[in-house]
């Protein structure tokens, strides 16, 4: 069981692992310490997208090991290098137990176009339902039929009820009714999908404000969690992305979707710095299995495992 979960991380950052963190090992296969063992480095995490300041102070930190502890072989470097990206990413609280604090427990998906936000309400949805919870999903983004049809059809195919506008509705009133809804039928989880349009910025902030706070006057205490969905295969941009967001809700936690699709894993690694943000799930697949709860120890072995 434990080696299918790993194997499971393993093959979802195959991506980030052969197209750049493989390349350590080539640092790590000459013996001494000298300054193309940096450049190499350095080099590798901007690749990875880790960002330029992230980077930064990951080197920083390691020629600072290095000379307090007397470091001058590589090898030395391998765990000082492990730890130093351990620090840099958040344990998720456990969002099982998180879903169990308020029922129902309200969970509002924030994201631009394509991020992955209603394909990750589905894979919540089943992981809730497959546990035992009443879980309802709601579609809020009336800004295309197209999107109201997508989470409709995850409902049949998943069986979770779907609570839905028209195009062109008010997503607030959705929102407003799926919460009403699910309370009145003693849902434990009502996954709220949201549109992500970035062509009017101001619009779709203004939006998801109002959907914010309306969903707080149907149920006092909602939403309890707003998750980010950033596209790993944007890397950097995506940072930029969730500042926005985060000016206009307050936003709890990041899901990372598509890992399995990315080379660029390496944003992971300032998510916690830059963003505040824990990362709580990961999307490794586009099956409604494949979202694991974020696991740091298995996504370092999973970036760093030599083949
Ligand atoms: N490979 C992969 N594809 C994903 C993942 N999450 C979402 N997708 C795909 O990304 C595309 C956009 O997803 P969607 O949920 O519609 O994004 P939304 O616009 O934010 O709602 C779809 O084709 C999804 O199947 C993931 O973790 N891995
Ligand atoms: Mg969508």
């Amino acid at each position: 069981m434990a080696g299918n979960f790993f194997s499971k991380w393993l093959k979802g950052l195959d991506k980030t692992r052969k197209v750049t963190f493989s390349r350590l090992a080539s640092i790590f296969g000459t013996n001494e310490i000298t300054p193309d063992t940096w450049d190499e480095m350095e080099e590798i995490f901007l690749q990875a997208d880790a960002g330029v300041e992230t980077t930064e102070s990951i080197m920083n930190n390691l020629k600072k090991a290095t000379e307090t502890e007397g470091y001058y072989k590589t090898s030395d470097l391998t765990n000082a290098l492990r730890n130093e990206l351990r620090s840099r990413l958040q344990t998720p609280e456990d969002p099982m137990k998180l879903i169990s604090t308020a029922k129902p427990f309200v969970i509002l998906m924030v994201g631009v176009n394509g991020s992955g936000k209603t394909t990750t309400a589905a894979k919540l949805a089943k992981q809730y339902k497959d546990a035992g919870k009443k879980v309802m999903l709601a579609a809020a983004d009336t800004f295309r039929a197209a999107a109201i049809d997508q989470l409709q059809e995850w409902g049949n195919r998943l069986d979770v009820p779907v609570i839905a506008g028209v195009e062109g509705g008010d997503s607030a009133a959705v929102a407003y009714d799926a919460t009403t809804a699910a309370v009145a039928r003693g849902m434990d989880v009502v996954i709220i999908d949201t549109a992500g349009r970035l062509q009017s910025r101001y619009n779709l902030m203004e939006e998801l404000k109002k959907v914010y706070r309306v969903t707080g006057k149907a149920l006092p205490g909602a939403p309890h969690a707003v998750w980010i969905v950033l596209d790993a295969t944007t890397g950097q941009n995506a940072m930029s992305q969730a500042k926005a967001f985060k000016e206009a809700v307050k936003v709890d936690g990041v899901i990372l979707s598509k890992l399995d699709t990315s080379a660029k894993g390496g944003m992971a690694f300032c998510i916690a710095g830059e963003l505040g943000l824990p990362i709580i799930y990961a999307g490794l697949g586009e099956k409604p299995e494949d979202l694991m709860v974020f696991d740091p120890d298995n996504f370092i072995e999973g970036i760093l495992k030599t083949e």
